[in-house]
Protein backbone atom coordinates (compact mmCIF):
# COMPACT_ATOMS: atom_id res chain seq x y z
CA UNK A 1 0.00 0.00 0.00
CA UNK A 2 2.64 2.44 1.17
CA UNK A 3 4.80 1.37 -2.21
CA UNK A 4 1.54 2.14 -4.25
CA UNK A 5 1.04 5.53 -2.52
CA UNK A 6 4.52 6.80 -3.61
CA UNK A 7 4.03 5.38 -6.64
CA UNK A 8 0.98 7.31 -7.32
CA UNK A 9 2.44 10.88 -5.60
CA UNK A 10 5.64 10.28 -7.59
CA UNK A 11 3.89 10.47 -11.07
CA UNK A 12 3.28 14.10 -10.03
CA UNK A 13 6.25 14.87 -8.87
CA UNK A 14 8.17 13.66 -11.85
CA UNK A 15 6.57 16.59 -13.71
CA UNK A 16 8.32 19.39 -12.05
CA UNK A 17 11.45 20.78 -13.20
CA UNK A 18 14.61 20.01 -10.27
CA UNK A 19 16.35 22.72 -9.30
CA UNK A 20 19.43 19.99 -9.47
CA UNK A 21 19.10 19.53 -13.05
CA UNK A 22 20.76 22.94 -13.55
CA UNK A 23 18.02 24.39 -15.75
CA UNK A 24 16.32 26.76 -13.74
CA UNK A 25 17.12 30.23 -14.56
CA UNK A 26 13.86 31.49 -13.42
CA UNK A 27 13.39 30.88 -10.14
CA UNK A 28 14.38 32.96 -6.68
CA UNK A 29 14.18 30.15 -4.31
CA UNK A 30 16.44 26.96 -4.51
CA UNK A 31 17.10 24.14 -2.56
CA UNK A 32 17.04 24.50 1.20
CA UNK A 33 19.58 23.33 3.68
CA UNK A 34 19.06 19.42 4.28
CA UNK A 35 19.22 19.65 7.79
CA UNK A 36 15.41 21.86 7.37
CA UNK A 37 13.97 18.31 6.57
CA UNK A 38 14.46 16.82 10.06
CA UNK A 39 13.52 20.87 11.59
CA UNK A 40 9.75 20.54 9.39
CA UNK A 41 9.68 16.95 10.59
CA UNK A 42 10.07 17.91 14.20
CA UNK A 43 7.57 21.25 13.72
CA UNK A 44 5.07 19.31 11.25
CA UNK A 45 2.03 20.02 13.57
CA UNK A 46 2.67 24.03 15.40
CA UNK A 47 0.80 26.49 14.42
CA UNK A 48 2.16 29.95 15.15
CA UNK A 49 -1.89 30.77 14.98
CA UNK A 50 -2.40 29.59 17.93
CA UNK A 51 0.96 30.72 19.71
CA UNK A 52 -1.30 29.67 23.34
CA UNK A 53 -0.88 26.12 22.73
CA UNK A 54 2.36 26.30 21.36
CA UNK A 55 4.32 28.49 23.32
CA UNK A 56 7.83 27.11 22.10
CA UNK A 57 7.26 27.67 19.20
CA UNK A 58 6.41 30.92 19.67
CA UNK A 59 9.10 32.05 21.40
CA UNK A 60 10.96 30.52 19.04
CA UNK A 61 9.46 32.86 16.36
CA UNK A 62 10.69 36.15 18.78
CA UNK A 63 14.26 34.37 19.12
CA UNK A 64 14.30 33.97 15.23
CA UNK A 65 13.11 37.80 14.93
CA UNK A 66 15.43 38.97 17.12
CA UNK A 67 18.37 37.50 15.31
CA UNK A 68 16.98 38.88 12.08
CA UNK A 69 16.49 41.99 14.01
CA UNK A 70 19.96 41.79 14.78
CA UNK A 71 21.37 41.05 11.09
CA UNK A 72 19.63 44.48 10.03
CA UNK A 73 21.02 46.22 13.03
CA UNK A 74 18.45 46.29 15.04
CA UNK A 75 17.65 44.46 18.13
CA UNK A 76 14.19 46.16 19.17
CA UNK A 77 12.87 44.92 15.73
CA UNK A 78 9.22 43.70 15.82
CA UNK A 79 7.49 41.58 13.48
CA UNK A 80 6.19 37.84 12.09
CA UNK A 81 8.06 34.94 10.71
CA UNK A 82 5.42 34.83 7.24
CA UNK A 83 4.37 33.13 4.27
CA UNK A 84 6.78 35.16 2.25
CA UNK A 85 7.68 38.60 0.33
CA UNK A 86 4.36 39.06 -0.22
CA UNK A 87 2.30 38.57 2.66
CA UNK A 88 5.70 40.76 4.43
CA UNK A 89 4.41 44.06 1.75
CA UNK A 90 1.08 43.16 2.90
CA UNK A 91 1.49 43.62 6.28
CA UNK A 92 3.97 46.85 5.77
CA UNK A 93 0.96 48.27 3.31
CA UNK A 94 -1.64 47.46 6.63
CA UNK A 95 -0.02 49.30 9.14
CA UNK A 96 0.89 52.49 6.66
CA UNK A 97 -2.87 52.39 5.43
CA UNK A 98 -4.02 52.60 9.39
CA UNK A 99 -0.90 54.51 10.77
CA UNK A 100 -0.29 57.01 7.68
CA UNK A 101 -2.77 57.05 4.53
CA UNK A 102 -3.43 55.14 1.48
CA UNK A 103 -0.72 57.53 -0.87
CA UNK A 104 2.50 55.25 -1.70
CA UNK A 105 4.67 56.35 -3.55
CA UNK A 106 7.13 53.24 -5.02
CA UNK A 107 9.51 52.53 -8.10
CA UNK A 108 8.10 51.23 -11.09
CA UNK A 109 10.22 47.92 -10.07
CA UNK A 110 8.22 47.47 -7.50
CA UNK A 111 6.75 43.82 -7.39
CA UNK A 112 3.47 42.82 -8.07
CA UNK A 113 2.60 42.30 -4.20
CA UNK A 114 1.67 46.08 -3.72
CA UNK A 115 -0.47 46.00 -6.84
CA UNK A 116 -2.41 42.73 -5.15
CA UNK A 117 -2.37 45.52 -1.92
CA UNK A 118 -3.82 48.45 -3.93
CA UNK A 119 -6.35 45.77 -4.88
CA UNK A 120 -7.51 44.67 -1.15
CA UNK A 121 -6.99 47.91 0.33
CA UNK A 122 -8.06 50.44 -1.73
CA UNK A 123 -4.59 52.41 -2.05
CA UNK A 124 -3.41 55.12 -4.05
CA UNK A 125 0.07 53.89 -5.56
CA UNK A 126 2.12 56.49 -7.52
CA UNK A 127 4.47 54.90 -9.68
CA UNK A 128 8.00 56.57 -9.73
CA UNK A 129 10.50 56.48 -12.89
CA UNK A 130 13.70 55.49 -13.25
CA UNK A 131 17.20 56.11 -13.68
CA UNK A 132 19.38 54.71 -16.67
CA UNK A 133 20.43 52.22 -14.04
CA UNK A 134 17.24 50.69 -13.22
CA UNK A 135 16.68 52.17 -9.73
CA UNK A 136 14.32 54.62 -8.84
CA UNK A 137 15.07 58.27 -9.75
CA UNK A 138 14.79 59.80 -5.85
CA UNK A 139 14.40 63.53 -7.72
CA UNK A 140 11.24 62.58 -8.55
CA UNK A 141 10.22 60.94 -5.60
CA UNK A 142 11.18 64.10 -3.95
CA UNK A 143 9.49 66.85 -6.05
CA UNK A 144 6.18 64.69 -5.97
CA UNK A 145 6.53 64.25 -1.97
CA UNK A 146 6.96 68.04 -1.86
CA UNK A 147 4.41 68.75 -3.78
CA UNK A 148 1.57 66.13 -3.23
CA UNK A 149 -0.09 64.48 0.00
CA UNK A 150 2.20 61.21 -0.24
CA UNK A 151 1.59 58.78 3.02
CA UNK A 152 4.62 56.37 2.54
CA UNK A 153 7.53 55.93 0.36
CA UNK A 154 8.75 52.03 -0.29
CA UNK A 155 12.07 51.30 -1.62
CA UNK A 156 13.38 48.11 -3.21
CA UNK A 157 16.86 46.68 -2.24
CA UNK A 158 17.42 43.68 -4.74
CA UNK A 159 14.65 44.59 -7.15
CA UNK A 160 13.04 41.37 -8.74
CA UNK A 161 13.90 42.31 -12.49
CA UNK A 162 17.09 43.47 -12.44
CA UNK A 163 18.63 43.13 -8.84
CA UNK A 164 18.95 46.86 -8.62
CA UNK A 165 19.18 48.49 -5.28
CA UNK A 166 17.27 51.58 -4.88
CA UNK A 167 19.19 54.78 -3.02
CA UNK A 168 17.64 53.56 0.35
CA UNK A 169 19.78 56.68 2.26
CA UNK A 170 18.28 59.44 0.45
CA UNK A 171 14.54 57.94 0.29
CA UNK A 172 14.91 57.77 4.00
CA UNK A 173 15.96 61.65 4.08
CA UNK A 174 12.77 62.24 1.78
CA UNK A 175 10.29 59.94 3.78
CA UNK A 176 11.38 61.53 7.25
CA UNK A 177 11.93 65.33 5.86
CA UNK A 178 8.77 65.38 5.33
CA UNK A 179 7.35 62.71 8.01
CA UNK A 180 6.58 59.76 6.07
CA UNK A 181 6.64 56.37 6.38
CA UNK A 182 9.21 54.66 4.34
CA UNK A 183 9.37 50.62 4.03
CA UNK A 184 12.23 48.42 2.15
CA UNK A 185 11.16 45.17 0.31
CA UNK A 186 14.25 43.55 0.98
CA UNK A 187 12.64 40.25 0.25
CA UNK A 188 15.62 39.13 -1.96
CA UNK A 189 18.54 41.37 -1.58
CA UNK A 190 18.35 41.64 2.36
CA UNK A 191 20.56 37.97 2.34
CA UNK A 192 22.73 39.18 0.00
CA UNK A 193 23.53 43.12 0.40
CA UNK A 194 25.30 42.40 3.11
CA UNK A 195 28.16 40.08 1.75
CA UNK A 196 28.80 42.48 -1.37
CA UNK A 197 32.31 43.92 -1.01
CA UNK A 198 31.01 47.30 -1.29
CA UNK A 199 29.05 48.24 1.77
CA UNK A 200 25.96 49.58 0.79
CA UNK A 201 23.16 50.88 3.32
CA UNK A 202 19.60 49.65 2.97
CA UNK A 203 18.63 48.42 6.71
CA UNK A 204 17.91 50.02 10.19
CA UNK A 205 20.99 51.20 10.41
CA UNK A 206 19.08 54.17 8.74
CA UNK A 207 15.74 55.15 10.10
CA UNK A 208 13.69 52.83 8.18
CA UNK A 209 9.77 51.91 9.62
CA UNK A 210 9.79 48.34 7.92
CA UNK A 211 11.47 45.53 6.14
CA UNK A 212 10.89 42.48 4.10
CA UNK A 213 13.47 39.96 3.94
CA UNK A 214 12.66 36.41 2.77
CA UNK A 215 14.08 33.54 4.31
CA UNK A 216 13.26 30.81 1.38
CA UNK A 217 14.93 33.29 -1.00
CA UNK A 218 18.58 33.31 -0.54
CA UNK A 219 18.79 32.00 3.20
CA UNK A 220 18.33 28.55 2.26
CA UNK A 221 14.92 27.73 4.39
CA UNK A 222 12.17 25.59 2.34
CA UNK A 223 9.07 26.99 1.32
CA UNK A 224 7.13 29.59 3.43
CA UNK A 225 9.30 31.46 4.93
CA UNK A 226 9.48 35.46 4.95
CA UNK A 227 10.12 37.66 7.42
CA UNK A 228 8.27 41.27 8.71
CA UNK A 229 10.11 43.19 10.47
CA UNK A 230 9.42 47.10 12.15
CA UNK A 231 11.70 49.30 14.00
CA UNK A 232 9.71 48.77 17.48
CA UNK A 233 7.24 47.35 18.77
CA UNK A 234 4.82 50.12 18.97
CA UNK A 235 4.11 49.12 15.35
CA UNK A 236 2.36 46.17 16.54
CA UNK A 237 -0.95 48.14 17.80
CA UNK A 238 -1.49 48.18 13.89
CA UNK A 239 -1.73 45.07 13.40
CA UNK A 240 -3.36 43.75 16.14
CA UNK A 241 -6.44 42.00 15.67
CA UNK A 242 -9.22 41.07 18.52
CA UNK A 243 -8.73 36.68 18.27
CA UNK A 244 -11.42 35.90 20.97
CA UNK A 245 -11.62 32.34 20.34
CA UNK A 246 -7.74 31.92 21.03
CA UNK A 247 -6.19 31.84 24.32
CA UNK A 248 -3.72 34.23 23.41
CA UNK A 249 -6.69 37.18 22.12
CA UNK A 250 -4.26 39.17 19.64
CA UNK A 251 -2.96 37.79 16.21
CA UNK A 252 -0.59 40.27 14.16
CA UNK A 253 -0.21 38.62 11.18
CA UNK A 254 -2.99 38.46 8.15
CA UNK A 255 -2.76 34.82 8.38
CA UNK A 256 -4.63 32.60 11.09
CA UNK A 257 -3.70 29.07 11.17
CA UNK A 258 0.13 28.89 9.89
CA UNK A 259 3.14 26.69 10.50
CA UNK A 260 5.94 26.89 12.51
CA UNK A 261 8.65 24.95 11.22
CA UNK A 262 10.03 28.63 9.00
CA UNK A 263 10.75 30.13 12.18
CA UNK A 264 12.60 26.87 13.42
CA UNK A 265 14.57 26.81 10.22
CA UNK A 266 15.70 30.16 9.86
CA UNK A 267 16.29 30.26 13.72
CA UNK A 268 18.63 27.00 13.05
CA UNK A 269 20.34 28.50 9.86
CA UNK A 270 20.97 31.89 11.41
CA UNK A 271 21.91 30.77 14.41
CA UNK A 272 24.10 27.43 13.77
CA UNK A 273 24.99 27.84 9.88
CA UNK A 274 25.29 31.53 9.67
CA UNK A 275 28.88 30.18 7.02
CA UNK A 276 26.33 28.58 5.01
CA UNK A 277 23.97 31.65 3.81
CA UNK A 278 27.29 33.49 3.01
CA UNK A 279 29.57 30.54 0.99
CA UNK A 280 26.14 30.52 -0.64
CA UNK A 281 25.58 33.96 -1.64
CA UNK A 282 29.40 34.55 -2.53
CA UNK A 283 29.05 31.52 -4.74
CA UNK A 284 25.71 33.03 -6.49
CA UNK A 285 27.61 36.40 -6.89
CA UNK A 286 30.66 34.78 -8.23
CA UNK A 287 28.50 32.43 -11.05
CA UNK A 288 26.45 35.85 -12.09
CA UNK A 289 29.76 37.24 -12.91
CA UNK A 290 30.77 34.21 -14.69
CA UNK A 291 27.80 34.25 -16.53
CA UNK A 292 28.75 37.99 -17.57
CA UNK A 293 32.02 37.40 -19.05
CA UNK A 294 31.06 34.69 -20.92
CA UNK A 295 28.05 36.07 -22.41
CA UNK A 296 30.19 39.10 -23.63
CA UNK A 297 32.74 36.54 -24.87
CA UNK A 298 29.92 34.86 -27.02
CA UNK A 299 28.77 38.41 -28.50
CA UNK A 300 25.91 38.49 -26.08
CA UNK A 301 24.88 41.94 -24.81
CA UNK A 302 24.52 41.97 -20.91
CA UNK A 303 22.00 44.89 -19.74
CA UNK A 304 24.31 46.18 -17.06
CA UNK A 305 27.38 44.21 -14.92
CA UNK A 306 25.03 42.91 -12.66
CA UNK A 307 24.50 44.33 -8.88
CA UNK A 308 23.01 41.04 -7.26
CA UNK A 309 22.84 37.24 -8.54
CA UNK A 310 20.66 38.40 -11.36
CA UNK A 311 21.82 38.82 -15.28
CA UNK A 312 19.98 40.59 -17.46
CA UNK A 313 20.11 39.75 -21.55
CA UNK A 314 19.23 42.74 -23.81
CA UNK A 315 16.90 40.95 -26.99
CA UNK A 316 14.42 42.69 -29.00
CA UNK A 317 12.60 39.43 -28.99
CA UNK A 318 13.22 38.31 -25.71
CA UNK A 319 9.61 36.69 -25.47
CA UNK A 320 9.92 34.79 -28.39
CA UNK A 321 13.47 33.76 -26.96
CA UNK A 322 12.45 32.88 -23.52
CA UNK A 323 9.97 30.32 -25.05
CA UNK A 324 12.11 28.98 -27.62
CA UNK A 325 14.37 28.01 -24.47
CA UNK A 326 11.59 26.76 -23.05
CA UNK A 327 11.12 24.17 -25.55
CA UNK A 328 14.63 23.46 -24.87
CA UNK A 329 13.75 22.58 -21.27
CA UNK A 330 15.49 26.14 -20.27
CA UNK A 331 13.54 28.15 -17.78
CA UNK A 332 14.51 31.66 -17.95
CA UNK A 333 12.25 34.78 -17.75
CA UNK A 334 11.60 38.32 -18.61
CA UNK A 335 11.93 42.00 -17.85
CA UNK A 336 9.00 43.99 -17.75
CA UNK A 337 10.92 47.97 -17.86
CA UNK A 338 13.25 46.48 -20.22
CA UNK A 339 13.64 44.33 -23.22
CA UNK A 340 15.67 41.68 -21.69
CA UNK A 341 15.71 38.25 -20.51
CA UNK A 342 16.01 37.83 -16.72
CA UNK A 343 18.16 34.97 -14.75
CA UNK A 344 18.70 34.36 -11.68
CA UNK A 345 22.03 33.10 -10.60
CA UNK A 346 20.51 30.58 -7.44
CA UNK A 347 22.60 28.20 -5.58
CA UNK A 348 21.59 25.37 -7.37
CA UNK A 349 23.30 26.77 -10.68
CA UNK A 350 26.68 25.87 -11.08
CA UNK A 351 29.25 26.58 -13.57
CA UNK A 352 28.96 23.60 -16.05
CA UNK A 353 24.71 24.83 -15.70
CA UNK A 354 26.29 28.35 -17.16
CA UNK A 355 28.27 26.98 -19.80
CA UNK A 356 25.70 24.13 -21.09
CA UNK A 357 23.43 27.17 -20.99
CA UNK A 358 25.59 29.07 -23.18
CA UNK A 359 25.06 26.54 -25.62
CA UNK A 360 21.87 26.11 -25.46
CA UNK A 361 21.31 29.98 -25.87
CA UNK A 362 24.02 29.85 -29.12
CA UNK A 363 21.51 27.36 -30.81
CA UNK A 364 17.79 29.42 -30.01
CA UNK A 365 19.62 32.83 -30.87
CA UNK A 366 22.62 32.53 -32.66
C1 LIG B 1 10.15 36.16 -6.91
C2 LIG B 1 9.63 34.94 -6.37
C3 LIG B 1 9.86 33.67 -7.15
C4 LIG B 1 10.26 32.54 -6.46
C5 LIG B 1 9.60 33.55 -8.51
C6 LIG B 1 10.39 31.31 -7.09
C7 LIG B 1 9.74 32.31 -9.16
C8 LIG B 1 10.12 31.20 -8.43
N1 LIG B 1 10.05 37.29 -6.31
O1 LIG B 1 10.24 29.97 -9.04
C9 LIG B 1 10.39 40.97 -4.12
C10 LIG B 1 11.47 41.97 -4.34
C11 LIG B 1 10.36 39.77 -4.83
C12 LIG B 1 9.31 38.83 -4.59
C13 LIG B 1 9.24 37.60 -5.28
C14 LIG B 1 8.32 39.17 -3.61
C15 LIG B 1 7.21 38.22 -3.30
C16 LIG B 1 8.39 40.36 -2.95
N2 LIG B 1 9.42 41.22 -3.21
O2 LIG B 1 5.55 36.09 -1.94
O3 LIG B 1 7.71 34.99 -1.49
O4 LIG B 1 11.30 39.53 -5.75
O5 LIG B 1 6.82 35.15 -3.84
O6 LIG B 1 7.70 37.12 -2.61
P1 LIG B 1 6.88 35.75 -2.46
Amino acid sequence: MYEEIFKDLNRFRELDAKYEDGNIFCSMCSKPLPITKKIVNLFLETNLGDSGLFKGTAQLEKETIKLLGEFLNNREAFGNIVSGGTEANLTALRVIKKMKGRNIILPKTAHFSFEKGKEMMDLNLIYASLNRDYTVDTKYVKEYVEDNKVDAIIGIAGTTEFGTIDNIKELTKIAKDNNIYIHVDAAFGGFVIPFLDKKIEFDFSLNIDSITIDGHKMALTPIPCGGILFKSEEYSKFLETDAFYLIEKKQTTILGTRPGYGAACLYTILKYFFDEIEKNVKKCLKNSIYLYKKLKENGYKPLMKPTLNIVNIEDENYLETCEKLKEKNYFVSVCKNANALRLVIMPHIEKEHIDKFIEVLKEVKP
